[in-house]
């Protein structure tokens, strides 16, 4: 998979380089640019912003240098009804305006071949920016949360690691992403290692039981008691 960047602030995407997709990239299997957005300036203040026309506050990110690094990473323009395809680019603009980012979101978005994430700072960016990228790929504004950050950084890393672990060959054993929170809509069960004694915490008799049935049943029941406590919302739906 391919992922491109778009942001001001292109050291906040050096963590990459650390952990799990900084092995993937190293085997080919990520390949991610990042690339500062004014480097497609021309004025000697290096400009990305301006004031938003009709008024108000805060300043607005300019259209013409994220034109030209759409131009730079989606190539020489192509037919309309190309930019709709599955092999145009997907671009997804974090914005706590956008459509919910969930653990469905992340395995779709792990199927696609080209994402490219724009980061918006100040205010947001100017609106004809998404309808210009929608001539080259497709658009998507998704939010994390109801919550307001300082710019799509943050957001986009989030999203980075949930897609980028669900890439086949990201993450080691397979397995590891069946059994976990949210992909069967439950929160994860109680999880312990030895010693089966720990500063008079116990660990629970049936864990150490060695009856698989019984196991089971019994994280089961965790999950349930967990999520209703804690995520009443989940098992609502
Ligand atoms: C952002 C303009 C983007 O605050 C967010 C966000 C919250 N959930 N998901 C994303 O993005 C930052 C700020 C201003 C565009």
């Amino acid at each position: 998979m391919r992922i491109d960047v778009v942001t001001i602030f292109p050291a906040f995407f050096d963590v990459l380089e650390v952990s799990l997709l900084g092995k993937a990239r190293g085997a080919g299997i990520l390949d991610v640019r990042v690339h500062d957005l004014r480097d497609a300036t021309h004025d000697r203040h290096r400009t990305v912003d301006d004031t938003p026309y009709g008024g108000g506050a805060g300043m607005v990110m300019k259209p013409e240098p994220w034109g030209e690094v759409i131009d730079a990473i989606a190539g020489p323009a192509t037919e309309p009804q190309d930019a709709a395809t599955d092999d145009a680019p997907l671009f997804i603009f974090p914005s706590p305006a956008g459509e919910r980012f969930t653990q469905a979101t992340a395995r779709e978005l792990a199927t696609e071949q080209h994402l490219v994430f724009g980061c918006g700072r100040y205010e947001g960016i100017d609106e004809r920016v998404f309808a210009y990228a929608s001539t080259r790929g497709r658009v998507r504004l998704i939010s994390l949360g109801d919550y307001v950050l300082n710019g799509g950084e943050v957001a986009a890393m989030a999203m980075i690691e949930a897609i980028g672990r669900l890439v086949p060959g990201v993450v080691g054993n397979p397995e590891s992403l069946v059994e976990e929170s949210h992909e069967d809509g439950l929160l994860e069960y109680p999880s312990y290692t030895k010693p089966a004694s720990w500063r008079g915490y116990d660990v629970p008799d049936v864990l150490l039981s060695g009856h698989h049935g019984k196991v089971a049943q019994w994280r089961h029941d965790q999950q349930v008691q967990r999520t209703r406590e804690r995520r009443p919302d989940l098992l609502a739906d």
